[in-house]
């Protein structure tokens, strides 16, 4: 079943590459395609040969460098790019023809036929040449059913590895994938691969419906990056897998090394890690509301899906505020040693909530409460709070 047998196409070095801040140097992309290996990913695909002399010699590198990972390379399909592909030693080529009208009429300006004669001219070539062989039907969401599945079952006939559907422009929706890939799979005996951009939001979603309709590879990029906005990001992927399966999940990835890839490819590509990114965001694992707070402290899985520790994260409750609950302060005042009784909790977190209505509080400012508050036995004095404005995360670092 795909949801418990789904491979990762890493395109960070394809995809990746072609995402407006990235100008990966030969050493750069050695190690992305390391750490990727050590994280754990199934494939690792790196731009085309044919691009550039440098990237000819960058994918013969990355070929050699006896990753467990396999390297894919990705080329228009054609003998010539094919040729040149095999000649980097690498262990499959993903090739790419474009097949909506629009592609046909304004990029290529090829026919359904030429595109069939010519897929199959270069998939038996690469099949003769004993890699590994992807097609894939470039804008498939916005190409004619009739026109998708004669190439495909053409290139099926012929035993092509790997089928790959693109929502090259993010068009698709959920149930669109669903059904295609559905379709796909009741006539061809190939894996199908999905590769989603990320315009509407959907990439992830529509990653799931791909495996959820009998794909078998998914495409994804670290924090999603590629053109325009990007496709579907790895860490996120990785937490909706985890989400349905979490011991594949840990028993196939290395989990705690997310955070660094992340870190390593937001730094070369000159970006930060949104704060509200899957995992490894600075606000994925943090909890504010009273309510939350007191749950997750009791039991953490309350209003987490995803365990920080399986990443080698930690969650993190916010007390500086009005929305604070006493039991939340009660764990800050037992961190910080303090015996406070619970009337005396009760009554602290009503001064800190109607504090936090006139300004701004930081985690210190907290503190300093509690521990005036504990010092002085609490009731006559009526502590002023810190100094400073609102920091990000209560001035939490990290
Ligand atoms: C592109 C090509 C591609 C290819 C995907 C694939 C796309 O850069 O436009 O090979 O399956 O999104 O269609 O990335
Ligand atoms: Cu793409």
């Amino acid at each position: 079943m795909p949801l418990d047998n789904f491979a990762i196409i890493e395109s960070t070095l394809r995809e990746g590459e072609q995402f407006v801040g990235a100008n990966f140097t030969p050493e750069q992309k050695v190690e992305i395609a390391q750490a990727l290996d050590e994280f754990g990913v199934e494939y690792i695909e790196v731009t085309s040969p044919a691009a550039s002399p440098q990237s000819f010699a960058d994918c013969k590198r990355i070929a050699s460098l006896g990753l467990k990972a396999k390297v894919l390379t990705h080329t228009r399909c054609t003998l010539e790019d094919a040729k040149l592909a095999v000649d980097t030693g690498v262990h499959g080529v993903d090739v790419v023809f474009g097949t909506s009208p629009q592609l046909r009429e304004h990029s290529h300006g090829k026919s359904v036929e030429y595109i069939i004669e010519q897929a199959i001219k270069v998939v038996s070539f690469l099949k003769s040449q004993g890699v590994e062989v992807r097609f894939s039907s470039e804008d498939s969401f916005r190409s004619d059913v009739k026109d998708l599945f004669h190439i495909y079952l053409a290139v099926d006939q012929i035993g092509v590895n790997r089928i790959g559907l693109a929502d090259t422009v993010g068009v698709a929706t959920p149930m669109q994938v669903y059904e295609l890939v559905r379709m796909l799979r009741q006539v061809v005996y190939a894996d199908i691969e999905f590769h989603a951009h990320n315009d509407t939001g959907c990439a992830i979603a529509n990653s799931f419906a791909a495996l959820m309709a009998g794909a078998t590879h998914i495409d994804t990029s670290v924090l999603g990056i590629g053109e325009r906005n990007g496709i579907t990001p790895l860490g996120g992927f990785i937490a909706r897998m985890y989400s349905v399966n979490k011991e594949l999940v840990r028993r196939k990835y290395n989990l705690p090394k997310l955070k660094e890839l992340d870190q390593l490819v937001a730094d070369i590509v000159g970006v930060t890690i949104p704060f509200n990114n899957y995992i490894t965001g600075i606000t994925a694992f943090t909890h504010k509301a009273g309510i939350h707070a007191k749950a997750v402290l009791r039991s953490p899985e309350t209003y987490e899906i995803l365990d920080p520790t399986d990443f080698g994260l930690t969650r993190y409750v916010s007390i500086a505020h009005r929305l604070t609950g006493w039991n939340a302060i009660k764990h800050r005042a037992d961190q910080l040693g303090l015996q406070l009784s619970e009337e005396e909790l009760k009554q602290v977190t009503a001064h800190i909530k109607a504090l936090a209505d006139v300004k701004p509080l930081k985690l210190a400012d907290v503190d300093e409460i509690l521990l005036r508050w504990a010092a002085s036995d609490g009731r006559e004095s009526r502590p002023a709070s810190g100094e400073g404005g609102q920091m990000s995360l209560e001035g939490r670092s990290g």
